[in-house]
């Protein structure tokens, strides 16, 4: 009899409720973001001061949900992903760009970030490169792209042959190897090659944008799938922050543009 009892106070004990992330973050006194210091979206100074559009709106939003600071952790896009399903990054915010395949794997928030793709050229354009078909069509061309990021994939999509993308870790490694011959062209989206090019000051350097045939990305902040309260949490400051104009307050500055974000949806980002 006492065995069955037993058994029965057990099975009618409630469950233990999944930790609420957020409270788990509010005493942690941090968010852990990841970010891949590619201004304006992501930005590390030299004193390790950390900015850019993403983890501007991922601080004040956490701020906001009781969650002091945000520590940056600096990641290469292809890595991002798998660093927050191993539980490295509480949330992705570095303008990782929703994509079915992505909206797959993590929880991302609503529409934040939004940009076309670029070419980083030799001063006027003399492969008369538009289009990444463009960079394929040309057997002797080489461009270089983030690993594991959009511009890659475009690439490799469009024909060009996985020994003519070349990873190229971070933007002053593209625009040296530009500058030196090692590529033909250089790809990030448009807000990011006008950054390096504006620091470049060189005026044998130039940009096409937008890529013709390459869509117009957004990215949102990228939660662990398992932390969908977290990413509603966020979502619900997010919204607050569109309608006010506060949104518009940290990103325009930047470059981004409020309406791009707020015209669209995770929705119809994700293709769902
Ligand atoms: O989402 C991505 O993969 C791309 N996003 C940015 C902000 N830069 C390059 C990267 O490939």
């Amino acid at each position: 009899m006492k065995k069955t009892l037993l058994a029965v106070a057990l099975l009618a004990a409630p469950l233990p409720a999944f930790a609420d992330r957020l409270d788990d973050l509010r005493e942690q006194g941090f968010a852990r973001i990841a970010i891949a210091n590619e201004p304006p979206f992501t930005a590390v100074a030299a004193d390790g001061t950390v900015s850019g559009a993403a983890p501007d709106v991922a601080r004040e939003i956490f701020k906001r949900l009781g969650v002091p600071e945000v520590v940056a952790s600096i990641s290469e896009y292809g890595a991002m992903i798998p660093g927050l399903q191993a539980h490295r990054h509480d949330v992705i915010t570095a303008g990782l760009f929703m994509k079915p395949e992505r909206c797959k794997a993590v929880a991302y928030s609503e529409p934040v970030l939004c940009d076309a793709e670029a070419l980083l050229l030799p001063k006027g354009n003399p492969k008369g490169f538009k289009s990444y078909e463009d960079i394929a069509a040309d057997p002797t061309a080489k461009v270089g792209a983030p690993g594991g990021g959009t511009e890659e994939k475009l690439a490799l999509n469009a024909g060009v042959p996985r020994d003519r993308v070349i990873v190229v870790p971070d933007g002053q490694s593209g625009v040296k190897m530009l500058q030196d011959g090692r590529l033909d062209a250089y790809s990030l989206p448009v807000l990011s090659i006008s950054d390096l090019m504006a620091k470049a000051d060189d005026p044998n350097l130039e940009m096409f944008a937008p890529v013709v045939g390459a869509p117009v990305y957004c990215d949102g902040a990228a939660f662990n799938k398992n932390d969908t309260a977290l990413r509603d949490a966020f979502d619900v400051e997010l919204a607050k922050m569109k309608e006010s104009g506060d949104f518009a307050a940290i990103i325009e500055p930047y470059g981004f543009s409020a309406a791009a974000a707020i015209s669209t949806s995770r929705a119809e980002q994700c293709g769902e």
